[in-house]
Formats: C-alpha cells, structure tokens, sequence
C-alpha cells in the first residue's frame, strides 16, 4: 500500500513537471511519457493458504507449510452444508508445547461465543479463525511463528479427532 502511494506520488511530480515544460513552449503536445516505476516485486513474504472442510469433517490439508518472517494469510471454506451449530468449523493453531489432548479435552464445554476456544486455554492459541458453518469462508492473518511444528485443529466439539494437522514454519 505504501509502495502504490509512493508511486503515485512519483507518477503526480512527474505529470507536474511535464506540465510547466508544455507550458512554457506553448506547445501542446500530450505526449505521455509514462515513465513507468520498476515493477513491483511479488510479496513473497506472504503465505497464501486455502484450507477447505466439509461436511465430513476433515480438512482437505493435513500439513501446513510456511516460512519464517512470513504473513501467513489463511482463507477457510466450508465447503458443505450444514449450519455451523451442528458441523462448525474453524482453525486453530496452536502454541508449541501445548498438551493437544489436553485442550481438547477442554474444548468439550467451549461455547459458540468464544468460537469454541476453551476460555481458561486462550493463551494456547497463536491464532484462530471463527467458526463457520456451510457455504462460508473466514479469513484471519497472523505472522508465522517462529521456525518450528505447530498443531492445528478444529475446536468445534469432537471435530479435532478427525480434523487436526502440522502446522510447519521452516
Ligand atoms: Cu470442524
């Protein structure tokens, strides 16, 4: 974003330039040099991910790889029909060292209103989308911890046992 303003910035002087140059002459001539800036370069520090889940209850993705330094950017689909009250799903990652069957454990008296994350095992979680249910996505950006294997699941009530993976920062 700053880039694309920056350029438009270059890209307003240049246009104010060329306008007291023809001025000056008297000629009107609209010849657009556009100078163009260098071309912006891909932002590779971004991980794109798209995980999927329907009403089977699994994720299309048991692994999840990204880069260290990198925003990761997940998009979950659910990709089936059910309303979310009876096969929500979301993804939560979580920190490294935390005991998987132990929070999920905890996710068993998890409510809608918190998105299925155990309130007193919040601190476990690096990042979590909502819960949704058929026929929605959700979105959530986090930076990548730091390099190493991270579980993630979904939290809704007895989901984790099928939806689970590694979430992998190299
Ligand atoms: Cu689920």
């Amino acid at each position: 974003m700053k880039k694309l303003f920056l350029v438009f910035t270059i890209a307003s002087l240049t246009f104010v330039a060329c306008n007291n140059k023809t001025s000056d002459s008297g000629e009107t001539t609209t010849e657009t040099t556009t100078e163009t800036a260098p071309a912006e370069t891909p932002e590779s520090n971004v991980a794109t991910v798209e995980l999927n889940a329907g009403d089977d209850m699994k994720y299309d993705l048991s692994e999840i790889v990204v880069e260290a330094g990198q925003t990761v950017k997940l998009t979950l689909h659910h990709t089936g029909q059910s309303p979310a009250t009876t096969m929500g799903h979301n993804f939560v990652l979580l920190k490294a060292g935390v005991d998987f069957d132990k929070f999920v454990l905890a996710t068993a008296t998890a409510t809608e209103a918190t998105d299925h994350i155990p309130a007193d095992h919040a601190a476990d979680v690096i990042a979590h989308t909502k819960t949704i249910g058929g026929g929605e996505s959700t979105e959530i950006e986090f930076p990548a911890p730091p390099a190493g294997t991270y579980d993630f699941l979904c939290s809704f009530p007895g989901h984790a046992a099928l939806m689970k993976g590694k979430f992998i920062v190299e």
